[in-house]
């Protein structure tokens, strides 16, 4: 399981720690529905900015490990918390995005209309460019298809990213801080089911007592070790 550290190599920032989204922008104000109830346009405006950092990002020497050991190990399963798409973009397919994915927007009333973003990026050409909120053909809104604090979390990703865990050998937790819920949950219920859980990070997490083997360093760097030892 990655969380936004893995992509911090690529430049993408991550939500908490020195530098992280949360230190400048309020989560209440963004990343919560009453948000974007409040003040959509602000909302799309932080999207829209994120979309043109992570649309310059290319994925790094991380995610391209995590891409080659799925050829490898039989029953690998990547769930990430990411929403940025570097997995897919590294060769990783099959991806459990718990948190949606920032290139997708879907209607806010809750129709089934889900709309590619991909290439839309600020600067990417006249669609990109747009000041106008993205219009569901139902005449409401639509949102980032993302999950925002106090959201629920798509049931068939959950189950799936639940029953990896429940099943696996080795439970490989890298570039997060362990704190957001359902996603913290998975290497606690992976090791207590008997699997290895390594933790690969820069710094300690709550995870890192309930972890049998801790690699102290960046992604970018122990993923391609680890790989490579394979
Ligand atoms: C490196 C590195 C390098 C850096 N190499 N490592 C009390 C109040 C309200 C809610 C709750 C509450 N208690 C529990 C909750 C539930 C809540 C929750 O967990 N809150 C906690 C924060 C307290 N969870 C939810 O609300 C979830 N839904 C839910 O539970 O539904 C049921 C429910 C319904 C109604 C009410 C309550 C519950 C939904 C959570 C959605 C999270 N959404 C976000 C935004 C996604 C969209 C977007 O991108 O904009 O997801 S928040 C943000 O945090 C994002 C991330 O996916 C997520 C996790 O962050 P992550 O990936 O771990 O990143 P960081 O920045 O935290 O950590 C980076 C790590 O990398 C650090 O450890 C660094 O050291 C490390 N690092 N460089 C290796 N180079
Ligand atoms: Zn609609």
């Amino acid at each position: 399981m990655t969380g936004a550290g893995i992509s911090a190599e690529s430049g993408i920032p991550t939500f908490r720690g020195t530098d992280g989204l949360w230190r400048t922008f309020s989560a209440t104000d963004l990343a919560t529905p009453e948000a974007f109830a409040r003040d959509p346009g602000l909302v799309w405006q932080w999207y829209r900015w994120r979309q043109g950092i992570i649309g310059r990002a290319q994925p790094n020497a991380g995610h391209v490990a995590l891409a080659h050991l799925q050829t490898r190990v039989s029953g690998f399963a990547l769930v990430t918390q990411n929403v940025d798409g570097l997995h897919q973009r590294a060769g990783s397919t099959h991806v459990i995005e718990l948190h949606g994915n920032i290139w997708r927007a879907r209607c806010a009333r809750g129709c089934d209309l889900v709309r590619d973003m991909a290439g839309t990026e600020p600067g990417s050409g006249p669609s990109g460019d747009e000041d106008t909120l993205p219009v569901c053909s139902c005449g409401s809104l639509m949102r980032p298809d993302v999950v925002w604090f106090g959201e629920s979390l798509d049931g068939d990703c959950l189950d799936h990213a639940f029953k990896a865990a429940q099943d696996c050998d080795v439970f490989l937790a890298a570039g997060t801080s362990a704190l957001v819920y359902p996603a913290a949950g998975l290497p606690l219920v992976a090791g207590r089911a008997g699997a290895l859980v390594v933790e690969v990070n820069v710094d300690d997490t709550p995870l890192t007592p309930h972890a049998g083997l801790v690699l102290r360093g960046k992604a970018a760097e122990l993923l391609p070790a680890l790989e490579s030892r394979l």
